[in-house]
């Protein structure tokens, strides 16, 4: 059961960052699948497209940082209209507090009130403020372009759009969520965006990314190497295994000697309401710590679909064309 299980998320899910046991990944396998990575995103570069001139400089910023930051992204009458659609949003049974997870100490944990909800396009249909959203921000023909520039091959809209709120608990520290260690979300360029819906600086705990860590060198592959026996390790419940400088708040994180080798400086991307923030994040990065009395909010766009497996792909082809709801 359990080996069709795997065999079905290998299928139709994109590759997990790390895979395989201790004695596989010290032999070299997570280096050997990043290496692989590497090479194939070189190649899909060959026959790279033309981007509009509207969009060129941030994706040059893009490509050299591997972050970059677009103010005022929507028109304000748009902007206002993404504003309106937020709002009947966060009113209805979509967005709740999630309260702390009391199976996973560093998840959700009791110093953050955690907004939380997440609309697919699934939910346009019966939900006017979904449609709206949908179609300013999941069919923005700059967001598609953007993230089809870090994968190399073009992409259909973000698969969700996730609504999220985040404040300080009155007398917590903000050090134990996982997020706040810093991590590479997988070893091939991958893209994630965040639209700001108030001012997300220092004190709101801001996204904070390593400019540069993006890039694919020998350092990242032997870092790779470490992170794949290390998380090995996790999955077999090992963490003691781990040298305590490579793990925090219950995941695998980054040892001092590697921050070093890699150069990795956090730096908090910070933005007025209507920033779009792009990062590939093969590259580095952490939530920022937040500061009691300040609020974070922003609209996450994910886009599940880039790496779907072929057969991932034929399914959804098949479903749209059964159900006629073609691109
Ligand atoms: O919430 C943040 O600022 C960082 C979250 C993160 O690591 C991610 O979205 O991949
Ligand atoms: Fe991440």
């Amino acid at each position: 059961m359990a080996t069709m299980k795997r065999l079905a998320s290998w299928l139709t899910e994109p590759p997990p960052y790390t895979v395989g046991g201790v004695m596989v990944n010290r032999a070299g396998l997570q280096a050997a699948r990043t290496g692989y990575e590497g090479v194939r995103h070189a190649a899909l570069s060959l026959r790279r497209r033309p981007v509009r001139a509207e969009l060129s400089e941030h994706l040059r910023t893009l490509e050299r940082d591997g972050v970059v930051a677009i103010p005022e992204f929507f028109d304000a009458a748009d902007f206002e209209r993404v504003e309106d659609a937020v709002a009947a949003w966060v009113g209805s049974d979509f967005v709740r507090d999630y309260p702390p997870d009391e199976s996973n100490p560093h998840c959700d944990h009791a110093a953050l009130t955690r907004y939380a909800g997440v609309i697919t396009a699934k939910d346009t249909s019966d939900h006017e403020f979904a449609n709206t959203l949908f179609r300013l921000i999941g069919h923005d023909q700059r967001i598609r372009d953007s993230a089809a520039y870090v994968m190399r091959h073009p992409i259909s809209e973000p698969t969700q759009l996730a609504y999220e709120q985040l404040s300080l608990r009155s007398g917590h520290a903000d050090d134990t969520d996982n997020l706040l260690v810093l991590h590479a979300d997988r070893h091939f360029p991958t893209v994630k965006m965040f639209l700001y819906l108030n001012r997300n600086g220092r004190e709101e705990g801001a996204f904070e990314y390593c400019r540069g860590s993006h890039r694919l060198t020998l350092n990242r592959i032997r870092f790779e190497r470490e992170y794949g026996v290390h998380c090995a390790h996790l999955r077999h419940g090992e963490l003691d295994k781990v040298p305590a400088d490579a793990k925090q708040n219950g995941r695998i994180g980054v040892s001092k000697a590697n921050a070093e080798r890699l150069g990795l400086v956090p730096e908090p991307i910070v933005g007025d309401a209507n920033t779009l923030v792009i990062a590939n994040n093969r590259g580095f990065h952490r939530r920022g710590q937040m500061t009691e009395g300040h609020v974070r909010r922003q609209i996450r766009l994910v886009f599940h679909n880039l790496r779907e497996p072929v057969l991932a792909r034929v399914a959804i082809a098949a479903h749209k064309r059964i159900s006629g709801s073609g691109d």
